[in-house]
């Protein structure tokens, strides 16, 4: 039998009385509730989507270790972030498995946040820039051999674009002729692409534990405008910094929301790549080396294409990874992705010099990674 989501606070150790469960619409993959009392949410619920992550034991060992790293980091750092607590169930577990094989956990709600799905402010921009920052450096604690890939090659092109290629052969959905002009662009900078993977590859970008997903609303805000947490821990895993800084350009300087059908609304805003780039290297001086800095502008064109084209497969697929809300959905997000990367190739010169003018007002990289 089915426990309806109402009643699977009573299965963990929250001490969640009189409660009430309310869905909350964020997210593309993992399903998520608000558990309130006396009228105040008090928990977050999640039912995990075991689609994407297979291992629930190995996703919720990584979370913890990554809220262990997090709560050390500020007990020292002069900039705080509030830490979410997992809570366990009734058994002491981390999470709960119900009758039809569904995992679900829990974790402390972050009072008084907000999330920001369109930035428009330069000090907003900088304080996530700063969030994220403080998030990696945090991080630099965590031995990335204890961390299991919980999805491998999560943001590797080559794996993107073979899935793309095999998505494109097999054409599932009937789909490829309505895409025609998509895939003419994917082809059309594929090559370029990959020149943030290769100096991966040769070792001079260095690899590190990052978020992998810094899509701008996995921050929480205080109604203030301060960030006060970085959320949705999934995807941490080994990586690289220019995959963080990139996710979440591609998400605050689209001055359109990710899946806008009218795609002439999406523009570059180039005051908010500043705002964030200061943030985020203010706050990872003396961590992060010159190459990657360097490299900042077209890490945000990479990591919007890597997801462009994400959205581009599951089309093809059938819609059978993202949640979507109507049949062309995937579509639409992914024309976003593309045209959020013409603004920036566009841009790309004024990118570049906005970097050299952060840096000079900034920094001194360490020369070895
Ligand atoms: C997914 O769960 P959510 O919405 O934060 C995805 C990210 C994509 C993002 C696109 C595990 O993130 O990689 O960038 O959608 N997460 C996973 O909006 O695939
Ligand atoms: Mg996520």
């Amino acid at each position: 039998m089915t426990i309806p989501y109402e009643e699977l606070p009573a299965q963990f150790a929250c001490d969640c009385g009189d409660y009430t469960v309310l869905p909350l619409n964020v997210g593309h993959i993992n399903k998520t509730f608000k558990v309130l009392r006396d009228q105040e949410p008090r928990f977050l619920l999640q039912q995990v989507n075991s689609h994407v992550f297979k291992d629930i034991d190995a996703l919720m060992q990584n979370t913890l270790m990554v809220l262990d790293a997090l709560k050390e980091y500020m007990l020292t750092s002069p900039e705080k972030l509030i830490v979410q607590k997992l809570v366990r169930t009734n058994q002491g577990g981390l999470y709960f498995t119900d009758d039809e094989n569904n995992h679900w956990r829990m974790f402390t709600f972050i009072k008084g946040g907000k999330t920001i799905e369109t930035v428009r402010k330069y000090n907003i921009a900088y304080e996530g820039g700063k969030a994220y920052g403080l998030f990696l450096d945090a991080l630099s604690s965590v031995d990335p051999e204890l961390i299991t890939p919980v999805i491998p090659n999560f943001h590797s092109l080559e794996m993107r674009y073979g899935a793309f290629q095999e998505a494109l052969s097999l054409n599932l959905a009937k789909r490829v002729d309505e895409v025609k002009r998509e895939v003419d662009f994917v082809e059309s900078r594929f090559r370029n692409m990959m020149h943030i993977p290769e100096l991966m590859k040769s070792g001079s970008i260095p690899s590190r534990v990052v978020h992998n997903d810094t899509k701008f609303n996995n921050l929480i805000f205080s109604t203030k405008g301060d960030a006060i947490a970085v959320t949705d821990l999934d995807t941490v895993m080994p990586g690289s910094a220019l995959f963080d800084f990139g996710d979440a350009i591609r998400s605050a300087a689209n001055t359109a929301r990710e899946d806008e059908p009218d795609i002439s609304k999406v523009k570059f805003d180039i005051s908010i790549f500043e705002a964030f780039a200061s943030g985020y290297l203010t706050h990872t001086e003396g961590l992060l080396t010159e190459a990657e800095a360097n490299n900042f502008p077209e890490a945000a064109m990479l990591l919007t294409y890597i997801i462009g084209v994400r959205f581009l497969t599951d089309y093809l697929n059938g819609d059978i990874y993202y949640k979507t809300r109507y049949p062309e959905h995937n579509l639409v997000r992914a024309r976003v992705q593309f045209q959020l990367i013409r603004e920036m190739e566009e841009q790309y010169g004024s990118m570049q010099t906005v970097m050299k003018r952060i840096k000079t007002r900034l920094l001194l990289f360490n020369s070895q990674p």
